[in-house]
């Protein structure tokens, strides 16, 4: 049976230990692309060479066109600029938009079936200009970024708890922004809720420290932005839809009247498999919980609007 072949767009931090980590754990064969010459071949080679010591037959290739690309199953978008301290991922928006335009017109030609898997921030809006770029259903563009953020929320209670991550199951929705919404009700460990176990004051600063996680990382590096949890969260999806495995995982999804909200990109939890995102999984949420999702959600919309009407791709 054919390996699956998937792309990853930007050999850059994130999209270079996304490469090795779908690559070592046998998801499929991997193409890396960056418009840097050299580098992406460079990494490619490299991450192969890995293959004989660390025991894996997936064939990693670099470019710097989309010829190697075409025909691919799944595309992994991480091209862009990465935020610097001080920055918010906003403050992104213009250059990375032109950025993500510009590599989606390309994808839609050359792998028209493929499921697009959006990193670039600021994440839920360029989700939309993948949307709308390569013309794509909603089923094959979604957006990393739940992941992510109920990863550090699992971690941040792991570590207050001294308990395994693996014990700790965390929902965050909405926004990958400041406005993001973690759910302390629904977030449990070994199957008890959180309110349960902690104190208000230790779930309020744990929920704080995971809408600023991003942040926490930018300040410690200088120089760029967070990638080895990114690229676990990436790593998730692909394995979640090269095995049909259905896991319902928070990403940013294209709502269509899901929770009262339409035509707008947020984190919401839902099903990944063969065919994409096969479904919102709609948890009841209380009133002040679905303001603060609705709050987020229009967050969004307002940068959306600052979208231009043709990205002249
Ligand atoms: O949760 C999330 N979604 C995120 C998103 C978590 C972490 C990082 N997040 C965002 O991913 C971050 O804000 C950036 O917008 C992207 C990529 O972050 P990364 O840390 O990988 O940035 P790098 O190391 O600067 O790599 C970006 C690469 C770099 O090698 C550029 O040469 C390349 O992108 N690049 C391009 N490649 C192909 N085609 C084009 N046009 C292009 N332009 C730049």
């Amino acid at each position: 049976m054919k390996k699956p072949k998937i792309t990853v767009i930007g050999a850059g931090n994130v999209g270079s230990t996304t490469a090795m980590r779908l690559a070592e754990s046998g998801l499929g064969d991997v193409v890396l692309v960056d418009v840097v010459e050299g580098m992406p071949q460079g990494k490619a080679l490299d991450l192969y060479q890995a293959a004989p010591v660390v025991h894996h037959d997936s064939i990693l290739v670099g470019t710097n066109d989309y010829g190697p690309t075409e025909g691919s199953d799944i595309v992994v978008m991480t091209a862009g600029l990465a935020r610097k301290p001080g920055m918010s991922r906003d403050d992104l928006q213009d250059a990375n938009a032109k950025i993500v335009a510009e590599c989606m017109s390309r994808v839609a030609k050359t792998s028209r079936d493929a499921i697009v898997i959006m990193v670039t921030n600021p994440l839920d809006v360029m989700c939309e200009v993948a949307r709308r770029v390569t013309g794509f259903p909603r089923e094959r563009v979604i957006g990393m970024a739940g992941i992510l953020d109920t990863a550090r929320m699992r971690a941040f209670i792991a570590m207050e708890m001294g308990v395994s991550t693996e014990s700790v199951f965390a929902i965050v929705l909405g926004g990958h922004g400041d406005s993001m919404v973690p759910l302390p009700r629904y977030t449990t460990v070994s199957g008890v809720p959180l309110p349960e176990l902690l104190p208000k004051e230790k779930i309020d600063a744990i929920v704080q420290r995971t809408a600023q996680g991003g942040g926490e990382i930018v300040k410690l590096l200088k120089t760029g932005s967070a990638y080895y949890a990114p690229a676990a969260g990436v790593w998730e999806m692909v394995d979640s839809i090269v095995r049909d495995r259905k896991k319902i995982l928070p990403c940013s999804v294209y709502l269509q009247g899901e929770f009262g909200l339409k035509d707008v990109w947020v984190g919401v939890p839902c099903k990944l498999g063969a065919s994409g995102m096969e479904g919102v999984f709609e948890l009841k949420l209380t009133q002040e919980e679905l303001a603060l999702l609705h709050k987020s959600a229009a967050d969004v919309k307002n940068q959306m609007n600052k979208l231009p009407a043709d990205f002249g791709v």
